[in-house]
């Protein structure tokens, strides 16, 4: 497989999800700052000009498969080699839970933030960024609240929950820890010491 992708946290994600599943892949590392990911030979397989896209020549039918997304090569991987998956029917609904929470509604929230504060021609009032940062915290202090029941998201199994959100929290760690929440701040020690987390968190963008 190929994987192109860059040190944020979308592309770490997608990076953490080849090495969990351990596929073999070649990971392409873009620089987004020079703009890699607007070349035309890139928006051949990525026409929204962003990363993370994987393909996989062996996809289903015996087909090549070309996907962009984070959550959905998560998805697919998981699917594909049986790892990080939920097993028990109510596992799996809170799974599903939990990536419906980080792609739609976490994801977007850190990402606002970061917007806010580095992408605005303005300079954007700091009530604003601190609206996001609290509504951050606040969809952590969920997970806090689960993980004071199990040591992960969906259970006592690692699944792609945990690794979805992970580079969200990893990404805003200050935060986090800042609100209080120990379980999320004991989670994050646990899956932050997984080897193949560390190798998917430390590309270079
Ligand atoms: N929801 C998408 C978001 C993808 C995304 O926003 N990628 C960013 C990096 S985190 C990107 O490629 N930005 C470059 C650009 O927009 O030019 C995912 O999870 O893959």
């Amino acid at each position: 497989m190929q994987l192109y992708t860059a040190g944020t946290g979308n592309g770490q994600r997608a990076a953490i999800a080849v090495n969990e599943c351990g596929v073999t892949c070649s990971i392409h590392v873009l620089n987004l700052a020079q703009g890699d990911q607007k070349k035309p030979e890139y928006l051949k397989i990525n026409p929204t000009g962003r990363i993370p896209t994987l393909i996989d020549p062996e996809g289903p039918d015996e087909k090549p498969l070309t996907l962009y997304q984070s959550w959905a090569i998560l998805i697919y991987l998981a699917e594909k080699t049986g790892k990080l998956r939920a097993h028990s029917p109510l596992a799996r609904a809170r799974t599903f839970q939990w990536v419906a929470e980080g792609a739609s509604d976490m994801a977007p929230t850190a990402q606002n933030i970061f917007f806010l504060g580095n992408r605005m021609p303005e300079k954007v009032p700091d009530s604003a960024i601190k609206f996001y940062e609290e509504r951050l915290a606040t969809q952590f202090r969920a997970a806090d609240q689960q993980l004071a029941h199990s040591p992960y998201l969906t259970g006592n199994e690692i699944t792609i929950a945990d690794i979805g959100l992970y580079p969200i929290y990893a990404g805003r760690k200050p935060l986090i820890d800042g609100a209080g929440l120990k379980n999320v701040a004991a989670w994050g020690e646990r899956i932050g010491a997984r080897p193949a987390v560390q190798k998917g968190m430390k590309l270079e963008s």
